[in-house]
């Protein structure tokens, strides 16, 4: 993912881009051969810009520990960047940078924008939640974040959002600010049009693609459909 403006460039209007597909990791994956090889079919489906690997604790599987964490994230860098498809690891920097990953997403009570950047350095993509938040939107492009990523848009079983955004959010931002939009939140194939129309960048799905009654390759292919309308 890039479409990273030098100040200079800022007031310079860009053609617009076709949305694109940002995924993420499910929180837990108990079998990490059946997840590669449906991960390996679904980039394989359509272009992936991105995938944040964003793995939970859970108490209730003591497997699904530290290790077996790091062992899944380190194959899952690999196959995706073989695609092409930039891998960014949610909260942790020391991951990302020991994985070789191409950088972070960050949440407001993660480490700081200029801590993060302070580690990787310039090259990597670093992204921040902000939430429904046009405040927090404009920190973090004023701070450099590569992206701003905005949500919950709809309700989702993958977590419990601290907010729902309204999708007016990206059609103002898009408007507005050169740094790209990320939406987030319950996005599937059956409601991604909207998301899109409103004028996200990325369109970021966890549950809608790797719970999808016709399986995560037919959700990309899906979701690659409506983002290539969105351009026509
Ligand atoms: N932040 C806001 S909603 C959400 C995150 C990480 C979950 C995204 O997963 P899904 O399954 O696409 O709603
Ligand atoms: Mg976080």
């Amino acid at each position: 993912m890039s479409k990273r403006k030098s100040k200079s460039q800022a007031h310079i209007p860009s053609p617009p881009q076709p949305c694109q597909i940002y995924l993420l990791t499910p929180p837990r994956i108990e079998d990490l051969d059946a997840y590669l090889s449906t991960l390996d079919a679904a980039l394989s489906a359509a272009s992936v810009a991105c995938l944040q690997i964003r793995f939970k604790e859970d108490d209730s599987h003591k497997d699904w520990n530290s290790s077996a964490r790091i062992q899944a994230a380190r194959a899952i860098v690999e196959l995706a960047q073989g695609y092409g498809t930039a891998v960014l690891i949610n909260d942790d920097v020391k991951m990302a940078k020991d994985l070789g990953a191409d950088g972070v997403h960050i949440g407001q009570e993660d480490m700081p924008y200029a801590e993060a950047r302070d580690y990787l350095g310039p090259d990597a993509i670093i992204g921040v939640t902000c939430h429904d938040s046009r405040d927090l939107g404009f920190e973090a492009a004023m701070d450099g974040a590569d992206y701003v990523a905005f949500g919950a848009f709809f309700d989702t079983p993958t977590k419990t959002p601290k907010t729902r955004a309204q999708l007016e959010i990206l059609s103002w931002w898009q408007e507005m600010v050169e740094v790209p939009c990320v939406a987030i939140g319950g996005i599937t194939p059956g409601n991604a049009a909207q998301v899109i129309a409103a004028g996200a960048d990325f369109i970021a799905v966890s549950s809608g693609v790797w719970a999808h009654p016709d399986g995560a390759a037919a959700a990309v292919s899906k979701l690659s459909a409506l983002c290539q309308l969105s351009d026509s």
